[in-house]
């Protein structure tokens, strides 16, 4: 029933290394649930199949992140690093890889490519010098066109940019203006979707400007081969990952070679990097390039914008962790959360992740359709097959329609897969299920038993659990936890892959008959109101907007006393008046100092658009070098009653943080702010 047989291939997917200042967030995951479930339906094609996914640890963004916190930046990016390694598998995504761009492999492979590039086109790279505005946000240098006014802010991270001036080199990026364009134009499939790859080529069809490649006001970075004053910037470094990171083995080469599929999945804010820069380099290196670079678009949550330098970002591990509870584990809950992430947005659109909708999507597709699917089946083989598969009898006209069905929607969700539009693979997959169900109210066996037919009913449930057994296939690349489950309750082994044959082959799940079945719990139980609005309120965002821990109250730390900044899941209320009452301003520090013989507190003086800035002391020194706070914003509670802290040392307003005190983040507002200006 299934399609036709295509030929097995390497196929190679990879995530963007992800900046380590801070933890993973829901757009991260996005990225990577999507090359996980790539990874896995090219694994059930038999194709050998490679993910790569890791961490990106130089540039000034790190290095500022580490010193904000106190910490050596290798320490910082060690730290950080493992919260990465450690948070992929909680979420199902099994990646064979993970490279980390402090790591000697990769640093060598790194310095290999320039080397390769000077060697080949020796005028490639050259030393110059420049001056532009930077955003350390984007780690990119900004021309005045990319700034907003007033205030020379970042129009991506609304962060006023910094003007650098330094001896660099260059990449000759200006020579590949025309192969570039030649690029797209043979190579349509190579940025997806289509209405970015228009942007990129407009973007260089205006001409490329060559571009930095090195500095030397930072040392965290990679040496240049042969001028160790410089080191590499950032991002030359980051691209060359996909690369280095294969250099191990001549089994891991192959994945670069003829005859693989390359894909890169990154968001749509670094396309340029990957669609034009890249690219570049690959072709003056001599490299093979990528097949496609996939660009998908940007996800709010609840509406609102999530990143980390916006300090806004979203725990995709709580959110996990809160439907496990549902459904009985914490991987049946990243089930849940990689099927709405890849059903409900339109891979390459930007898309709202709304809890809500969420809730009601689980138990429309995952309980309704599908769970109610393989509970009916498995309770109507209990009644009358003594829970064993049934023989096939002689199909019906009602088979054949039925099978004719589901062929198309299989052909369907493959040819999707292979598109790269997961959405639209999952929605064929689940058009079989509603197929099936459409199948057991049509075919009745009830009505067929209680007729006697014994021939009918054992032809339709051996039908039924031959669709659930395909269907166990086809949801295995999104829901790997669900699909083992139901396959232990149809009586089947889990899907193995490694194997190495194709699962999308004719016939996957026809079952011969006599194996025993196994019916448990519902996949999916039904979340009710009640069970709705405990989760969403379990998961409702913070002030800094990270969701609540799924488990147990929100825990929440106020940088000198104890204002809790937990919105959520509290039990006691206040009134709107009470509320009042609190004046929240939002203030700039302006000088911060360490207190004498007190190795918690700094002294800063706050601007909160006042005749002179306010004395405020505040137990940040674990979390923050007072350098570091020079210049942030800060949301400040103004009418506090002042507080001495002993010899004249006066605190006028207290800071609102979050976070263990060695591990502080501070509450602020997106945007340009004056300070002052009151919160509401
Ligand atoms: O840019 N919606 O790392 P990064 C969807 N280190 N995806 C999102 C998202 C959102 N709101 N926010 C982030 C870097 N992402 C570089 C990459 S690669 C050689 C170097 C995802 O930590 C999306 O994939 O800022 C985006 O491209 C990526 O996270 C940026 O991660």
């Amino acid at each position: 029933m299934l399609n036709a047989a295509r030929a097995m291939s390497r196929f190679y997917v990879t995530t963007p290394i992800y900046y380590v200042n801070d933890v993973p967030h829901l757009g991260n995951a996005y990225s990577t649930i999507v090359a996980d479930a790539l990874r896995r339906y090219h694994l059930l094609r038999g194709d050998a199949t490679r993910m790569l996914t890791g961490t990106d640890e130089h540039g000034l963004k790190v290095e500022r992140e580490a010193q904000e916190r106190g910490m050596t930046p290798s320490a910082f990016v060690e730290q950080m690093s493992a919260t990465f390694r450690a948070a992929w598998p909680k979420l199902e995504i099994g990646a064979d890889d993970f490279i980390r761009t402090t790591e000697a492999r990769h640093e060598l492979g790194a310095q290999a490519i320039w080397e390769e590039i000077a060697r080949r086109n020796p005028g490639d790279i050259y030393l110059g010098s420049y001056e532009d505005w930077y955003c350390v946000g984007c780690e990119e240098f900004k021309t005045e066109k990319d700034l907003v006014q007033p205030g020379n802010l970042c129009a991506i991270h609304r962060r006023p940019v910094e003007r650098l001036k330094e001896d660099t080199y260059f990449f000759r990026l200006s020579r590949y203006t025309e192969p570039l364009l030649a690029l797209y134009r043979q190579r349509p499939e190579l940025i997806q979707p289509e209405s970015r790859r228009n942007e990129v080529i407009s973007f260089v069809s205006t001409g490329l400007r060559d571009l930095s490649i090195s500095r030397t006001k930072l040392t965290w970075g990679i040496p240049v081969p042969g001028d160790p004053k410089h080191v590499m910037y950032v991002w030359f470094d980051a691209l060359a990952n996909y690369w280095t990171a294969l250099q191990g083995s001549e089994a891991a080469k192959a994945f670069w070679g003829e005859g693989s599929r390359v894909v890169h999945v990154v968001g749509k804010d670094i396309l340029r990097f990957h669609a034009v820069y890249w690219p570049a380099v690959l072709m003056s290196a001599g490299l093979r390039l990528p097949s496609t670079v996939y660009a998908h678009g940007f996800l709010t949550f609840n509406g609102h914008k999530m990143s980390k330098s916006l300090r806004n970002s979203v725990d995709p591990l709580g959110i996990a962790q809160a439907f496990g509870q549902i459904v009985g584990g914490d991987a049946g809950g990243a089930d849940v959360l990689r099927y709405q992430l890849l059903r409900a947005i339109a891979f390459g659109q930007d898309g709202d992740f709304d809890l809500a909708a969420m809730v009601e999507r689980y138990n429309a597709d995952l309980g309704k359709n599908l769970g109610n699917l393989l509970a009916r089946t498995l309770g109507l083989c209990v009644k009358m097959t003594a829970a064993r598969v049934p023989p096939a009898g002689e199909a019906t006209a009602l088979e054949h329609e039925l099978y004719a069905a589901i062929e198309g929607h299989w052909r369907e969700a493959a040819l999707a897969w292979d598109r790269i539009e997961p959405h639209r693979a999952l929605e064929r997959v689940w058009a079989i299920a509603s197929a099936a169900n459409q199948y057991v109210d049509r075919a009745a066996p009830w009505a067929e038993d209680k007729k006697g037919h014994r021939g009918r009913v054992e032809t339709i449930l051996n039908t039924l659990l031959s669709v659930l057994g395909a269907l166990s296939v086809a949801i295995w690349p999104v829901l790997p936890a669900k699909s083992d489950e139901m396959r232990r309750q149809l009586g089947l082994a889990p899907v193995r892959p490694e194997e190495g044959k194709d699962w999308f082959a004719p016939g996957v799940g026809t079952r011969t008959g006599g194996e025993a079945l196994a019916p448990g719990t519902p996949l999916f139980p039904t979340v009710d109101e009640a069970g709705t609005k405990a989760l969403l309120e379990l998961l409702t965002p913070r002030v800094d907007g990270a969701p609540a821990p799924a488990t147990g109250p929100a825990s929440s730390t106020s940088a000198s006393t104890s204002a809790s900044p937990t919105v959520s899941t509290s039990t006691s209320t206040i009134a709107y008046e009470q509320f009042g009452l609190v004046d929240l301003r939002v203030g700039v520090v302006r000088t911060a100092e360490r207190v004498p013989k007190k190795d918690k507190l700094l002294k800063l003086a706050v601007d909160v658009g006042e005749a002179t800035p306010r004395t405020i002391v505040a137990g940040l020194a674990l979390s923050f070098a007072p350098e570091a706070l020079v210049g942030r914003r800060v949301v400040v509670v103004a009418n506090l009653a002042p507080r001495e802290f002993g010899k004249g040392l006066v605190s006028r307003g207290m800071l609102l943080a979050t976070g263990p005190s060695d591990k502080l983040t501070l509450a602020t507002v997106e945007g340009d702010v004056e300070p002052g200006a009151k919160l509401t």
